[in-house]
């Protein structure tokens, strides 16, 4: 039995995020691949861990008391990671709510929006109708990438000065625009300035650079 920390994840903005926040933090954990292409998640293994058959999902061998615990929902885990670690979620009140709120527009908003728009975008079957989902999620993630700019104006990152859970969380979706759903003239990604900025300043870590790579997608 070992202590470290596992998990079960695959290299999507999603899993991306809790492995920026293991490396950040220093964290030990071992790393599974969770393949969502060949239906991993829903195996009787992966269901113990997660009864949503989602990636991300960690096991913390000795997180309840000395006994293990399973965890679930990415910003779950990264709230859980802060805790444990005292890290990247300020003491302060008022920062740690805004930390939590941008972390919990992210899960709400962002995530699963930018999410509908790259499936209306990139991977719905192109003979069927996909005039309006394409229409609402472009717009709906152009409002939200408009949002994200207006906060980080003047800011190193999303709640000031101070690094947190919240960066970690957005960051990996801002990517995924690009790298997964091609959208860099549909959603005018170089117009984002801050945004743009913000991204590189986070893709120079070293520590972020390993997690985005945690769990690559394996050879078809
Ligand atoms: N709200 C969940 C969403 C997790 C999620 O949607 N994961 C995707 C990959 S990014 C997945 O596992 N998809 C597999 C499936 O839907 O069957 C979280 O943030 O952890």
């Amino acid at each position: 039995m070992t202590d470290k920390i596992q998990l079960y994840s695959l290299a999507t903005p999603n899993g991306q995020k809790v492995s920026i926040a293991l490396e950040e933090m220093g964290l030990p954990y071992d790393a599974h691949t969770i393949d969502i292409r060949k239906d991993d998640q829903f195996s009787d293994a992966f269901i113990q861990i997660n009864p949503n058959s989602k990636i991300p999902a960690i096991v913390d061998p000795v997180g309840d008391q000395g006994q293990p615990l399973n965890i679930m929902e990415s910003g779950a885990i990264l709230i859980y990671l802060a805790e444990k670690t005292g890290k990247f979620l300020p003491q302060k009140p008022t920062k740690r709510m805004e930390t939590i709120q941008w972390l919990m527009w992210q899960m709400a908003g962002l995530g699963p929006m930018f999410g509908q728009f790259g499936h209306f975008t990139v991977y719905a079957p192109k003979e069927r109708d996909l005039s309006y989902g394409q229409e609402r999620y472009t717009k709906e993630a152009k409002r939200l990438l408009n949002v994200l700019e207006k906060q980080l104006e003047g800011k190193s990152f999303i709640i000031g000065e101070e690094l947190t859970i919240a960066d970690f969380a957005i960051m990996p979706w801002v990517v995924c625009l690009d790298q997964f759903y091609d959208a860099k003239e549909t959603l005018y990604l170089d117009s984002f300035k801050n945004t743009n900025r913000w991204v590189s300043n986070l893709m120079e870590r070293p520590a972020v650079q390993k997690g985005m790579e945690v769990c690559p997608f394996p050879e078809k």
